[in-house]
C-alpha cells in the first residue's frame, strides 16, 4: 500500500498558521468577489444560462480543496462549482471568460457555469450525476496504486437521488478512494431539506459502512483539519468517507431566485464563514485583502467589457 503525504497541514512546511488562514481569507474573498462579480455581469445581460453561486459556503471550498494533493487528486463538482473550481487552480480569468461563453474560456465557452474542466477537475449539473462518475474515477486510481483519491463534492438535495446510493455502495464494496463532501445548505433550491428527505442525512453514508465526520462548514480552519486527516487516511486505502459540513447559502438559488425569509438569512449572516475568519485575523488585514481582490475582479470585468480579457489578462 502506497504511503500519501497529507499535502496541507497549517504548521507545515514551515509556514505559520497566521499565514495559512491569511491564504485561506483571500481565496474566499477571492471567490465572494468573483461570485457577486458574476452576478452583477448576469443582471447587465452579459452572462446567458444560469449562474449558482456559493456565497456563504466559500469555507467548504477552500478547506477541503487545500487539503487535497492537487497533483494528483481529482476533484468531481456540481452545479455550485466556482468555488470548489478556483479553491482548485485560481483561474479567474479562464472561470469568468468561460461563463460569458468566450472562447478563451477553460472549455471554450462551450461548458459555462456547470461545466467546468481544468487538469483534475470535472463539474456536471446533473444533481447527483457526478457520483457514479467519481467511483468510476475512484476505481481507475485505484487501479494505479498511486495513493490519489477522488473528492466528490454533493448537495443535500442531491442526496434524494438514487445514483448516489449505488455509487456509495459500490465504493464501499470496492474500498474505493472517494471523499464525499456533503454541504448541507438545508435546501435544494426553494425546499427544507426536511420538506424533501425521510429521516436524517447525517447517517445515510454510514449505513454503507461509510464513516462520517460532522463539521461546522463555516469554519475553514476546523474543515481543512479534517480534510487534511480524512484525505491521508482515504490516501493510505481506508476506504470512502463522508465529510458532513453545515453551511448556509447566502446568496439567491441562481441568479434571483429566493423564497426564504429574508428575516431568515439575516441571521445566518453574523457564522458566515467569511465574517468568521475576519474575527480571528484582525479587519486592518482583511481589508486590504478585500480591496486588492475586489480591485482584481474589477479590472479584469472592464476588461471583459471592452472585449479585450483573455488576451493578456491574469486576475
Ligand atoms: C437531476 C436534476 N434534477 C433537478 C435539477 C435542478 N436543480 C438544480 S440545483 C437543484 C437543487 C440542488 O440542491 P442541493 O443538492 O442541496 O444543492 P445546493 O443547490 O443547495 O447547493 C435542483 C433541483 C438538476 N440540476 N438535476
Ligand atoms: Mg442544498
Amino acid at each position: 500500500m502506497q504511503t500519501t503525504k497529507a499535502a496541507g497541514c497549517l504548521e507545515g512546511k514551515g509556514i505559520s498558521r497566521h499565514k495559512n488562514l491569511l491564504a485561506f481569507y483571500r481565496q474566499m474573498i477571492q471567490i465572494r468577489s468573483v461570485e457577486e462579480a458574476l452576478l452583477d455581469l448576469f443582471a447587465k445581460g452579459l452572462v446567458r444560462g444560469t449562474v449558482h453561486t456559493s456565497l456563504g459556503q466559500e469555507a467548504v471550498a477552500v478547506g477541503v480543496v487545500n487539503a487535497l494533493d492537487l497533483d494528483r487528486d481529482v476533484v468531481c463538482s456540481n452545479h455550485r462549482g466556482h468555488g470548489h473550481f478556483l479553491a482548485y487552480c485560481g483561474d479567474v480569468t479562464g472561470l469568468v471568460l468561460e461563463i460569458m461563453g468566450r472562447p478563451e474560456g477553460i472549455c471554450g465557452g462551450k461548458g459555462g457555469s456547470q461545466h467546468l474542466h481544468k487538469k483534475n477537475f470535472y463539474s456536471n449539473g446533473i444533481l447527483g450525476g457526478m457520483a457514479p462518475v467519481s467511483t468510476g474515477m475512484a476505481f481507475a486510481e485505484k487501479q494505479k496504486q498511486n495513493g490519489a483519491i477522488v473528492t466528490l463534492f454533493i448537495g443535500d438535495g442531491a442526496m434524494a437521488e438514487g445514483a448516489v446510493y449505488e455509487a456509495m455502495n459500490m465504493a464501499s464494496l470496492w474500498q474505493l478512494p472517494v471523499l464525499y463532501v456533503l454541504e448541507m445548505n438545508c435546501y435544494a433550491q426553494s425546499t427544507y431539506w426536511e420538506v424533501e428527505h425521510a429521516g436524517v442525512l447525517e447517517t445515510r453514508a454510514a449505513t454503507f459502512g461509510i464513516p462520517v465526520t460532522e463539521e461546522d462548514g463555516n469554519d475553514v480552519e476546523a474543515v481543512f483539519n479534517q480534510a487534511v486527516r480524512i484525505r491521508s487516511e482515504i490516501g493510505n486505502g481506508g476506504g470512502p468517507q463522508m465529510l458532513f459540513l453545515r453551511t448556509y447559502r447566502m446568496g439567491p438559488h441562481s441568479k434571483g431566485d429566493d423564497l426564504r425569509d429574508p428575516a431568515e438569512i439575516d441571521r445566518h449572516r453574523e457564522h458566515e464563514p467569511v465574517q468568521r475568519l475576519r474575527l480571528k485575523l484582525g479587519g486592518d488585514v482583511c481589508k486590504q485583502i478585500d480591496e486588492e481582490e475586489k480591485q482584481k475582479i474589477a479590472h479584469l470585468v472592464t476588461q471583459v467589457q471592452k472585449g479585450r480579457a483573455g488576451e493578456h489578462l491574469s486576475a
